[in-house]
């Protein structure tokens, strides 16, 4: 058993009220960690140890944070096995998984937010009338940043928002989920290593009600960057609405996939495979509805069962394993729900659809789900209307483009799509209507860091990535120098 505890001005340290919460392996069962559960007195010592950092790293220069910002980064890529075992065991995802993308990803943040600092630009308006001046915009940080993250891509959406926070000059105050702690606890040890200030980073661990609120309602915190569900998003962003300081919200989706009669299925079924169960499906830009052009639509749905039939569902620890286990039980309940759904309002399940039979025996109790596929399904449905979060997806064909359109954005989220034909012209006029943050087209989820990302409507307001971030983590203010008379 591995205890979590908070990382409060440079030390780690058990939560003030003395109790911990504990968390099983969700592939095993097995007693897994212990975590400190905190509440509004530690995010006070937290608040109170951020603002005493700020008073010198928020005037520490450019270089020098990005120079210990890289340094975290090349921290993580030292510490990458102990680091992906400790996120598959807190997850159940696959550790290859891990290995390959949510841990490399965490150091490339910071790699990315550290050096996107050393070629900030600012503008500035040269004014004639009614006198002659120079306007400069001064980006300033903001002081102390509230950051709350998900369970599904711990360490990555982490990372996310503290990267870009500390990169503007701000303290945090960070809280991951009570789901998923551990490896923003090693995150904390690699900071205080490559010699990030105590107080600059501090981390505050326990449930959403208690220590995620308590950080929402700090008075030192100017900001709040949260990724989480839809539900959860709308109450912070209430409270940050009453206290006058931005929220930036990355909640869910129940993205479509469009399927063009002219797709390369060669390539499409494949990917909308991945889109669809990578990471258990538990990634909020996995495809989960998938329209498909009546005329493609026994050759795709023939195709796509193929390829969910012939994912390993396994144990997380083996490298043969393509899905592991959702997060908990209770999470597999509430996927199983929707499955349900989608029958009783008409569906078919075409593959899929409950408990793998066949697992190891280390595993055989674990949270595991086949991928499933539904056809059939209507669009009134709960189960096409809301974010299910796990390896399922409902299948529908369409005859016009315009109907795709419609259908894609016929729920109430709006986080991303993705397009699948030879026709880029199309591809693009379909992009064009469509009501998402990001539209993939013949791709999906190859991200750059540089573009905006975020969602509409449901799925969330504000944008991150790249300067979106670093402006979300700063005060802009007008400097005028008045330039006297012309010579
Ligand atoms: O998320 P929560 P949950 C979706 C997915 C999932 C659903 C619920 O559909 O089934 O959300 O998941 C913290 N003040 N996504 O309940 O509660 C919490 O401790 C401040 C989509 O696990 O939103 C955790 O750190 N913080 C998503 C974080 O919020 C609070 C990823 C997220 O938890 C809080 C995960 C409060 N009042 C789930 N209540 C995505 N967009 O990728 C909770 N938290």
């Amino acid at each position: 058993m591995y205890e979590v505890d908070h990382f409060i001005n440079g030390s780690f340290v058990p939560a003030s009220c003395g109790t911990r919460l504990s968390r099983e392996n969700p592939a095993t069962g097995a007693p897994l960690r212990a975590i400190a559960r905190g509440g509004a007195a530690d995010v006070a010592k937290a608040a109170d140890a951020a603002q005493r950092a700020f008073e010198s790293w928020g005037c520490t220069p450019a270089s020098e944070r990005s120079r210990i910002l890289l340094a975290i980064a090349s921290g993580l890529d030292a510490r990458l096995d102990e680091l992906a075992l400790l996120e598959s065991e807190d997850t159940g995802k696959p550790l290859s998984l891990a290995r390959s993308l949510d841990i490399p990803r965490a150091a490339a943040n910071f790699r990315f937010f550290a050096t996107a600092i050393l070629h900030e630009a600012s503008a500035s308006f040269l004014t004639e009338r009614p006198a002659r001046a120079l306007n400069y915009v001064l980006r300033k940080p903001l002081g102390t940043v509230g950051c709350i993250s998900p369970w599904n891509l711990p360490l990555y959406l982490f990372t996310w928002k503290i990267a870009p926070a500390l990169a503007a000059g701000n303290c945090v105050i960070a809280k991951p989920s009570e789901l998923t702690p551990t490896t923003a606890a090693v995150l904390c040890d690699i900071a205080r290593n490559a010699g990030l200030p105590a107080g600059v980073l501090n981390v505050v661990h326990g449930l959403g009600a208690e220590a995620g609120q308590a950080i929402v309602d700090c008075p030192s915190v100017r900001a709040v960057s949260f990724t989480g569900g839809t539900a959860t998003g709308r109450r912070i962003a209430g409270r940050c609405g009453e206290r006058l300081i931005p929220a930036s919200l990355e909640l869910g989706g129940k993205n479509a996939a469009i399927v063009c009669e002219d797709a390369d299925l060669a390539l499409a079924v494949p990917e909308i495979a991945r889109s669809a169960f990578l990471n258990q499906g538990e990634i909020c830009l996995c495809s989960s509805r998938i329209l498909v052009h009546r005329t493609r639509m026994k050759e795709f749905t023939e195709r796509f069962i193929a390829a969910a039939r012939a994912l390993t569902v396994g144990d997380p620890l083996a490298a043969e394993s393509d899905l592991g286990c959702l997060i908990s039980k209770a999470h597999r309940e509430k996927v199983l729900a929707a499955i349900e759904r989608g029958v009783s309002d008409g569906g078919v399940v075409a593959t899929g659809g409950g408990i793998p039979r066949h697992l190891p025996a280390r595993v055989a109790g674990g949270a595991f789900l086949e991928p499933t596929v539904l056809l059939g399904v209507p669009q009134s449905s709960a189960c096409v209307q809301e974010e299910t979060f796990g390896p399922v997806v409902t299948v529908h064909g369409f005859d016009r483009h315009r109907d795709a359109v419609t259908m894609a954005n016929g729920t109430r989220y709006g986080l991303a799509a993705s397009i699948w034909t030879r026709d880029l012209a199309r591809a693009h006029r379909i992009a064009a209507r469509l009501d998402v943050g990001t539209a993939w087209i013949n791709c999906w989820m190859l991200r750059d860091l540089r573009v905006p990302f975020g969602g509409v409507r449901d799925s969330g307001i504000g944008r991150e990535g790249g300067n979106e971030a670093l402006r979300f983590f700063s005060d802009v203010s007008n400097v005028c120098v008045s330039l006297g008379e012309a010579l």
